[in-house]
């Protein structure tokens, strides 16, 4: 198939999912188009049957803010025609689906479908405000194909807004031939030169993650026993964090390391993930430290506990409750046959539900129905 796939190209969850799956699925012999203002993280580069074009935006003084929808559609069209696509996959509801109607349209009496998988916040955060919500459930109502990254995102959209689409859960995945346990690359005593244990997070630092709830766990736990927080990605949240961490006395204990694109090599070197978020509907970063075969500390929201089952291969703890957190993870980082135990569960878990070879083909089946269909 001819494919164009649609994404933030920036740091997040739906950006990292659409790269990975173009990839997986240019790996199976389709032909991938990337379009967006970006090329996507964790896309080294556009080779082989991995294309990318980049959306050109006319920047006319009059307008105050660049109407990217509508660039996005025109380049949605030119693609479609140029590299006859079969047809388009957005990800992350707003504006992208909407971008794709607009193509759909354009391009008539030729057909171009668009599936649109929902990741999170397009539909629980901003999907919902009052602004967007009726043209949130308009370009619902309108793909060809509409997929959720998790049951409680499928539940949540078929309640909120009331479509008349099947919603189709599709998992989110992980390369688990990339994704491994003490991958060889991870070099520990670079973090904990004096054998001391490591936690990581890895986000986009914005405030649904809770960053400042990090730092608190890692601080507790850092009462209790030697360690070292990796934190990786940035974003708005950052200046706290590192002020927390200054403002705590473990400023030399917490180490940023910004975006990062091998992040299976740093997550292999970790004992334990937190990822104390507001709410996640999957919770991607906490499946890949899982692959590695790092038990993770998460709150109980939305679809994690899809994921993670408590006690099992990590712990799921009320929202905000950093003690127990804290308590969580110590009782992880301090009895080491714990830690092998839930670290190999962890492992298992991710290869019995979500590698790759899994989901990718959970997108193809998709795929086709929507052509025959179409
Ligand atoms: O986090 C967001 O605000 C949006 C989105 C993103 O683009 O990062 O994240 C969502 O999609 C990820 C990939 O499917 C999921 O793993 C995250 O749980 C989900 N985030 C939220 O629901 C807050």
């Amino acid at each position: 198939m001819r494919i164009g796939i649609t994404c933030y190209p920036t740091y997040g969850g739906s950006g990292v999912v659409a790269t990975e799956l173009g990839i997986e699925l240019a790996a199976r012999g389709h032909d991938i188009h990337f379009i967006s203002y970006a090329m996507p993280v964790r896309m080294t580069e556009a080779a082989g049957r991995i294309h990318f074009h980049e959306v050109e935006m006319l920047n006319y003084p009059l307008f105050d803010h660049p109407p990217y929808t509508l660039a996005l559609a025109t380049a949605m069209t030119n693609v479609a025609v140029n590299e006859n696509l079969d047809l388009l996959h957005v990800h992350y509801a707003i504006p992208h689906s909407v971008s794709a109607y607009l193509a759909r349209a354009m391009l008539k009496p030729r057909r171009l479908p668009f599936v649109t998988t929902l990741h999170g916040t397009d539909i629980t955060l901003v999907g919902l405000d009052r602004s967007y919500l009726p043209i949130t459930k308009f370009s619902i109502d309108e793909s060809d194909g509409v997929t959720a990254i998790s049951n409680y995102l499928r539940e949540i959209t078929l309640r909120e807004f009331d479509t008349h689409r099947p919603v189709e859960v599709i998992p989110n995945f992980v390369n688990c031939e990339v994704f491994i346990p003490g991958n060889g690359k991870c070099r520990r005593e670079r973090f904990a030169p004096n054998g001391e244990k490591i936690l990581v997070h890895l986000s986009n630092f914005r405030p649904v993650k809770r960053i400042p709830d990090v730092v608190e766990i890692f601080a507790l736990v850092r009462q209790e026993i030697p360690a070292k927080l990796l934190m990786i990605g940035d974003g708005p949240d950052r200046m706290t964090a590192e002020w927390m961490a200054r403002e705590r006395k473990i400023g030399s204990d917490v180490i940023f390391l910004g975006k990062q694109n091998q992040v299976q090599d740093l997550l292999a070197c970790a004992d334990v993930l937190l990822l104390p978020s507001e709410l996640e509907s999957f919770g991607l970063a906490a499946l890949e430290g899982m692959a590695c075969g790092v038990p993770p500390v998460c709150s109980r929201v939305g679809g994690v506990p899809e994921v993670i089952t408590d006690g099992v291969e990590g712990f799921l703890v009320q929202v905000r409750d950093v003690q127990t957190m804290a308590a969580r993870a110590l009782a992880i980082l301090t009895n080491p046959a714990k830690h092998k135990e839930m670290s190999q569960a962890s492992r298992q878990r991710a290869l019995r539900q979500f590698c790759t070879d899994k989901i990718i083909p959970l997108y193809e089946d998709h795929y086709r129905r929507v052509l025959q269909k179409s």
